[in-house]
């Protein structure tokens, strides 16, 4: 009884929003808690790891972290969290946080120094480089994991404030393809869709994506779904989400393309086609359906390695569902033709009707917490609010709303990731700035990034949380940052809903979060006047608002955090005007009213011809290489879920190949046996697991094990650039 009076005494005194589970599992008979598991505080804070965008609950003791809930209310997780939310405090607490900034001495030692040298160090040098080569010399590699305030303010600070041209970030290494392929199609990067598509959809197609390991509670929603739904997943590995499908299709690596026009053909010749939707919404319909003409049956099969019954059951099985719905991540984004085929998809669910009604959608789901929030606010790629560099229009309403001079914004657009570091290479450009992403482990072609930042750029700055990182430790100059957990800001998850991020403690030693470093950067640079209104996360969010006002991603009817909170998280578009209506809904999907973003509001038909894989298998590099996320526990680079010990027992700490029992017989490879993985770029040593998980003549290799980069070939696709990870040549032989 005492327990529960101290305990309702602390419901009175709490600082945020406690939770359901807490409530309820402190009251009920059989579960009172512990003492020291009872918070004197707690946050509500969107998951800062994949773009599901769970909210969880975070609680604090005596300034302390002790645990996490899921929230029960907020219409995304719905009382759920995956193993990686489970622990996400835990991994805050490490010795190697990066507790004051490091610059590297004469002798190439990185030596701890006060945030005044770090801070003058940084200007000094990033100015000596821009005097002497030009303001096109820098450029700053940022990222999909920090909030929406933060990339703001960054690329405003670098652009218009230090007057760089280039910045690019992780989320070219992940959305790039499908915010092309949105762009091109629809006239905006715009994923249609909104969760509760997932449980009301007849037929669920899964594209090169598997929600069971990477999105988990995406994954909770499908099973939710209860309208008995056809699961259908295409993809050349049995995955943990292809094991539970209805049908899985083992395609042949980088075949898609041709599979999906062979489908749009199998549409058109059986009249399957929602010939209203198509005439009244869509363009170039009549030259998509000549140039699908030569995609036969039989062409399919024989590409793609999969039966001509299993493809024509397939177009059956969309054909006959009313609602339908497309989902798509790295197995198609991560290609050389990953726009073409994202644009393939689109294409089907335009052919069919299947967009803009619940259930259905062409739906690209996001990678990092914030990816899609980084499409809209990192001024990298395309200007503040997906406006474009190159538009004078669009340039003078960025200037007007933030109150600069035009002159200011740059008339061009960035350089593409791979393409800064070819000018890194060509000797353009001379310094580099990162920003919480790890390119060291995750970036293509591992030896040339080695190559490059150690015989090829002046000055290195790694703003990151931990010291440790591959990156980090080739710094110039290191800045501590605080992370998720430790700041404020927001979040826009995969169906664009926009979340807070709260922090529950305190960032270690001097670290700064990545907002202050920004601010802290400005004034030493000597351009913090243009910062005054950015404040803080919050008055920065205001600033926000009025970027995107009057943009297909109007945000101007979300007043403060405190509404979005309120809410559970808000949806984009969301404008003064849907305001003036009231709350909003729960749940929105777009394209309801079949009017899309090109000035005639038509979506159109994207295609071109399929071209062969960059670097196919042949008899000295017998197989096609694979990667991507092999465990829900694990996350990218293993920076931060690393770092758990529960986290760490939920995945092999070596790396791992899976390689199919056949092939392991050809090559008296055992189970659990050491073999030597080879590329054309470098080799490996890993254990070999031998599973029918990979087709014969495949293996596949977690993306989460630093190996894996230096195997990968680097292709990238031409509109997009971004790299094609997901399929390479190697050799496999025994170590004796
Ligand atoms: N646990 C965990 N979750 C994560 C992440 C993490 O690191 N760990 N990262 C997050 C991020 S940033 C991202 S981008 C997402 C990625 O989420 P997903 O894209 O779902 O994950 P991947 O495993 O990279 O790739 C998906 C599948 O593509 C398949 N594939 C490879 N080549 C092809 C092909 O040619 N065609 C087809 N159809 N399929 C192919 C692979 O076999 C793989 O199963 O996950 C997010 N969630
Ligand atoms: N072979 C292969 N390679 C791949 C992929 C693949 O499928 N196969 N997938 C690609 C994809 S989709 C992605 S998204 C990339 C991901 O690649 P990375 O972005 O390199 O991976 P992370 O480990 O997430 O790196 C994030 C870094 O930011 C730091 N950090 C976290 N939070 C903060 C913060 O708030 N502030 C600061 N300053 N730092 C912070 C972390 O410690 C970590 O070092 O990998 C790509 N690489
Ligand atoms: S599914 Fe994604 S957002 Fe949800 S708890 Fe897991 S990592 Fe976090
Ligand atoms: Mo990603």
């Amino acid at each position: 009884m005492k327990l529960f009076h101290r305990f309702s005494q602390m419901l009175k005194e709490r600082q945020g929003p406690l939770t359901e589970e807490l409530r309820l599992s402190s009251t009920s008979s059989h579960g009172m808690l512990p003492d020291r598991l009872l918070p004197d505080k707690t946050s509500a804070s969107i998951c800062g790891y994949c773009s599901t965008g769970c909210q969880l609950h975070l609680h604090s003791k005596k300034n302390k972290p002790i645990n996490v809930t899921a929230s029960a209310s907020y219409p995304v997780n719905l009382g759920a969290a995956c193993p990686k939310g489970w622990e996400s405090l835990s991994v805050l607490d490490s010795k190697d946080r990066g507790t004051m900034p490091l610059l590297k001495d004469v002798n190439g030692r990185q030596q701890i120094v006060s945030w005044d040298i770090a801070l003058e160090t940084f200007c000094s040098r990033f100015k000596s480089i821009q005097k002497l080569h030009g303001n096109e010399s820098t450029a700053w590699i940022g990222t999909g994991q920090i909030t929406n305030e933060d990339l703001a303010l960054l690329g405003a600070l670098a652009k218009f404030g230090m007057g760089w041209v280039h910045g690019d970030g992780n989320t070219r290494q992940c959305m790039a393809s499908a915010v092309t392929a949105y762009k091109q199609t629809f006239g905006f990067d715009a994923p249609p869709y909104t969760y509760a598509d997932l449980e009301a959809s007849d037929t669920l197609v899964f594209v090169g994506s598997n929600p069971c390991i990477a999105h988990p509670i995406l994954w909770q929603r499908v099973m939710r779904n209860q309208r008995h739904p056809d699961i259908i997943v295409i993809d050349p590995r049995m995955t943990e989400t292809a094991a539970a499908a209805s049908l899985h299709l083992p395609i042949r690596p980088k075949s898609d393309l041709t599979l999906f026009y062979a489908l749009a053909r199998i549409f058109i010749q059986n009249q399957w086609v929602d010939s209203d939707f198509v005439k009244n919404h869509t363009n170039d319909y009549d030259a998509f359906a000549t140039f699908v003409e030569s995609f036969t049956l039989e062409r399919a099969a024989l590409t793609t390695g999969l039966k001509e019954s299993t493809i024509m059951n397939l177009a059956a099985r969309i054909h006959e569902k009313t609602a339908v719905s497309f989902w798509w991540t790295m197995g198609v984004n991560q290609g050389y033709q990953g726009t073409r085929t994202a644009q393939a998809i689109i294409n089907l669910a335009l052919l069919t009707g299947n967009i803009g009604r619940p259930g259905t959608g062409a739906n690209s789901i996001t990678g990092q917490c914030n990816a899609m929030g980084s499409r809209l606010f990192s001024n990298t790629t395309s200007l503040f609010g997906g406006r474009d560099f190159q538009n004078q229009g669009d340039r003078e309403e960025v200037a007007k709303c933030l109150k600069i001079p035009v002159a200011r914004i740059p008339t061009k657009n960035s350089l593409a990731y791979d393409q800064i570091l070819k000018q890194v290479d060509a000797g353009k450009i001379k310094g580099l700035w990162i920003v919480a992403t790890n390119p060291g482990h995750s970036w293509i072609d591992q030896s040339n990034w080695l190559r490059l930042v150690r015989t090829k750029v002046d000055f290195l700055v790694v703003q990151d949380m931990y010291y440790s990182t591959e990156t980090a430790q080739e710094a110039d100059l290191y800045l501590p940052a605080a992370g998720w957990g430790e700041k404020l800001g927001t979040f826009i998850n995969s169906e664009r809903r926009l979340g807070v991020i709260e922090p529950i403690t305190e960032p270690p030693g001097e670290s700064r979060s990545d907002f202050d470093i920004f601010k802290s950067i400005a004034c030493q640079w000597g351009c913090g006047d243009m910062f005054t209104e950015w404040k803080d996360p919050a008055s920065t969010f205001q600033i926000l608002k009025r970027l995107t006002r009057g943009r297909p991603c109007d945000i101007s009817g979300i007043k403060d955090y405190a509404m979005l909170q309120r809410e559970g998280g808000i949806q984009w578009p969301f404008s003064e005007s849907h305001a003036k209506n009231g709350s909003p809904e729960k749940e929105r999907r777009l394209f309801g009213d079949g009017s899309f973003y090109h000035p005639d509001q038509r979506a159109r038909f994207l295609f071109e011809s399929v071209q062969p894989p960059t670097e196919p298998p042949d008899s000295s590099y017998p197989f096609w290489l694979l990667s991507g996320r092999g465990t829900s526990a694990q996350w990218h680079t293993q920076t931060r879920t690393g770092k758990s010990p529960m986290l760490l027992q939920m995945a092999p700490a070596a790396l791992y190949v899976e390689l199919h029992p056949k092939d392991a017989v050809k090559l008296n490879i055992r189970h659990n046996e050491k073999v030597q993985i080879i590329s054309r770029r470098g080799s490996v040593e890993a254990t070999a697991k031998v599973m029918a998980t990979v087709q014969p003549g495949q293996v596949f290799i977690p993306m989460h094990y630093q190996e894996v980069n230096r195997l990968t070939h680097p292709s990238f696709d031409s509109y997009s650039r971004q790299p094609s990870y997901k399929a390479c040549a190697v050799q496999l032989n025994k170590v004796s």
